[in-house]
């Protein structure tokens, strides 16, 4: 092409730069298929805090955040820059051990909260080619990984402790000044690295955010990082910590807000998957991220092919950690442990590879995952307990068996797999070939039917005059019959038609039939009719509402009762901008809310640390406690007219911030706006 032509089309591109976060369901499902049939990736944890490795000054519970735990100058940390020569690394020897594992994809950190790269960056000398080592290891590992067929990713934090126009600063933070620190350079910064990891080292499959939850961060930097990184690379995969929506260590995306392309769980496995919702869950194998010599609190190979399945069968991906050492090798127990999973993979990767999510609600034997044969169904049972009489008991499924066999049995002996009932029973030797899972494979007639009971949705289970309730099923050609007495619905019961009516107290309890036959277990829910808390009348209300302000260090609510308050005065809202300094404070607000109809009304507090709300005398949400943006919510009916209101809270150290937020059959959700707010 004439350089010319290339010219137009680099312009073209650019001032049309796309909006990504609007695509069809189809180009999403096309860009994402790869990740949700992968299953499984390595994470990779390294950098200068690997010479450290967890200890400073005779305390060793630090890792990869050691620069902040052990409160490291700058000075000091940038000496590790002539240490780093981790001469044993070897690309392709880590690639092939993630592959031997079953693992898909790597995501390895480009950059960590420390500032420091891992690859040759033009724009800052804080990269490993300033260490003795001065090899691109992302080039190496990202060839590696292009060569073996593994998808390369990186990890790139946005918050940096390093970076001269980074802000805010640690607290303690003394040899960074801020005076001359431009946010916007830094954002300029951080696209520039980004462009050069996303334009030098061929496809990448995932790009990995994390340190979204400084008050600098936006969702509007977000939505535009977002479209800047797709921009280069259409069909990359972005997790949800591009945003700020992130909801704590859960990880899954507040509603509302933008979520990237994935959900994080950090360190926990959801108790139930998401249907719709992408999400992976990232864990380590031992306690740290980053290599800790101390730390030999290694989970079992058994433990983590169990969390594989778990994850699986709720339709998540499991990102497994490594902190490889300062020479550049993965820890032994590392390597064990890839190489048992890699072991148990060899066999069973199949029921793990491109499945969706178990149909059931829950398992005694163990876990499920599945995939579509066209007309019939595939189904894994990955069996945990295996039982003792040689009989394996599938409960709630009422399809026809089509054969069984044990997954890593190469002869595929068939088992016999019978009816009882709304059971599947399969005759499976006395021993389980595999002690931490053996799968076996069921295949079924059409698409599963599982007895999982109906749902019954409802905003809110208290109500004043009446509330209606509707009731839903995956199961198909049934009809959900209903009770209101707390009875068993039977074949004679009434059916659901539309919304159930409810003008008392009651429960109501559901359950699917087919041909005048009960075809699932019965779901309750009980709806509780209540007497809404009376108004009271104020003489003269004013906009605003009273704050108290208090200074001191809690790891939960004070008794603001017993402490003198620094200042106070009138507020517009819950605004915690009145403030005296940043960490270590504490602030109570008093006055009435003007509820404008009487009914249900769910209140919520999103706080970074700990609040309460009160309604009247009630404590109505509880979000006490240490933690970053967390959301609590309660309810409570309310007469119209102007009730008491007060919100507590209190900041120990790093990001703040306090919402309050109203909902009701006739608000939308939202923060409690300031004409709802006298005093
Ligand atoms: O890279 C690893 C860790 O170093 C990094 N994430 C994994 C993948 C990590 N950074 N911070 N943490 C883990 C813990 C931090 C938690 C908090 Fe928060 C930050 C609490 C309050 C601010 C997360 C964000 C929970 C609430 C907001």
């Amino acid at each position: 092409m004439k350089k010319s032509v290339i010219f137009l089309l680099l312009t073209f591109i650019s001032i049309n730069a796309q909006n990504f976060t609007h695509e069809t369901k189809e180009e999403r499902n096309a860009r994402m298929q790869w990740w949700r049939d992968a299953r499984f990736g390595l994470f990779i944890h390294w950098g200068l805090y690997s010479i450290p490795a967890g200890e400073w000054n005779g305390s060793t519970n630090h890792a990869e955040w050691i620069r902040t735990t052990a409160q490291i100058p700058l000075k000091e940390y940038d000496k590790l820059v002539d240490q780093f020569n981790p001469v044993k690394f070897n690309a392709d020897e880590w690639v092939k051990m993630a592959k031997d594992a079953g693992m898909k994809y790597i995501v390895i950190t480009s950059k960590h909260h420390d500032g420091f790269g891992l690859f040759d960056s033009k724009f800052t000398d804080f990269d490993v080619m300033s260490t003795p080592f001065k090899r691109d290891i992302l080039k190496e590992l990202s060839d590696a990984c292009h060569k073996y067929g593994i998808k390369i990713c990186f990890y790139h934090s946005i918050m940096d402790w390093h970076h001269p126009d980074y802000l805010p600063r640690r607290e303690w933070e003394t040899d960074r000044h801020v005076d001359q620190a431009d946010f916007n350079r830094f954002l300029e910064y951080l696209k520039n690295q980004l462009k050069e990891l996303l334009t030098n080292y061929g496809e990448i499959g995932v790009l990995w955010f994390d340190g979204e939850w400084e008050d600098t961060w936006s969702s509007k930097l977000g939505i535009e990082l977002y479209n800047y990184v797709r921009n280069l690379q259409p069909n990359i995969i972005i997790n949800n910590r591009v945003g700020v929506g992130r909801s704590g260590m859960e990880g899954l995306t507040k509603e509302g807000e933008f979520g990237g392309d994935f959900g994080t769980p950090e360190q926990q496995i959801p108790p139930t998957g998401f249907p719709g919702v992408d999400w992976e869950s990232c864990i380590t194998m031992n306690n740290y991220w980053g290599y800790n010599k101390n730390d030999k609190d290694f989970k079992s190979a058994k433990e983590l092919i169990r969390m594989l399945v778990d994850i699986a069968s709720k339709g998540g991906n499991f990102l497994l950690n490594v902190g490889p050492t300062s020479e550049g090798l993965f820890p032994q127990e590392s390597i064990n442990r890839l190489k048992e999973i890699g072991d148990w993979m060899k066999l069973n990767s199949e029921s793990i590879y491109g499945t969706l999510a178990s149909p059931f609600a829950n398992l005694s034997c163990g876990r499920c995952t599945k995939k579509s044969l066209g007309n019939n169904t595939r189904l894994y049972l990955h069996v945990f307990n295996w039982p003792q009489e040689g009989k394996l008991v599938l409960p709630g499924i009422l399809n026809k068996p089509v054969k069984a066999y044990i997954l890593s049995d190469k002869r595929r002996n068939l088992l016999a797999a019978t009816r009882n009932e709304d059971a599947i029973i399969i005759n499976v030797p006395s021993k389980p070939l595999n002690e931490i899972n053996t799968v076996v494979v069921l295949d079924i007639e059409g698409k599963e039917d599982v007895t999982n009971p109906p749902t019954i949705v409802y905003p809110v289970n208290i109500f004043i005059d009446k509330i209606f309730v509707s009731v839903i099923t995956d199961q198909q050609n049934v009809e959900i019959r209903f009770t209101t007495d707390g009875s068993i619905p039977t074949v004679n019961s009434m059916i659901y038609k539309n919304k159930i009516e409810l003008d008392n107290t009651a429960t109501v309890s559901a359950r699917s039939f087919r041909n005048g036959k009960p075809v699932s277990d019965v779901s309750r829910a009980l709806f509780t009719k209540v007497i809404p808390e009376k108004s009271m009348n104020i003489n003269n209300p004013l906009n605003g509402i009273k704050y108290f302000y208090y200074e001191g260090k809690w790891e939960m609510l004070p008794d603001f009762n017993s402490l003198v308050p620094v200042k106070e005065g009138t507020a517009q809202n819950f605004d915690i901008s009145l403030r005296n300094q940043n960490d270590y404070f504490g602030f109570r607000f008093k006055g009435y809310i003007m509820i404008p109809d009487d009914d249900v009304y769910t209140f919520s507090t999103d706080s970074d640390d700990g609040s309460k709300l009160f309604i009247g005398d009630k404590l109505v949400v509880d979000n006490d406690g240490l933690h970053g943006m967390q959301e609590g919510k309660g309810i409570i009916a309310l007469t119209k007219g102007f009730h008491k209101i007060e919100a507590q809270y209190f900041e120990r150290s790093g990001g703040n911030d306090l919402k309050v937020s109203i909902e009701s059959s006739k608000i939308k959700k939202q923060n409690i706006p300031d004409n709802m707010l006298f005093q």
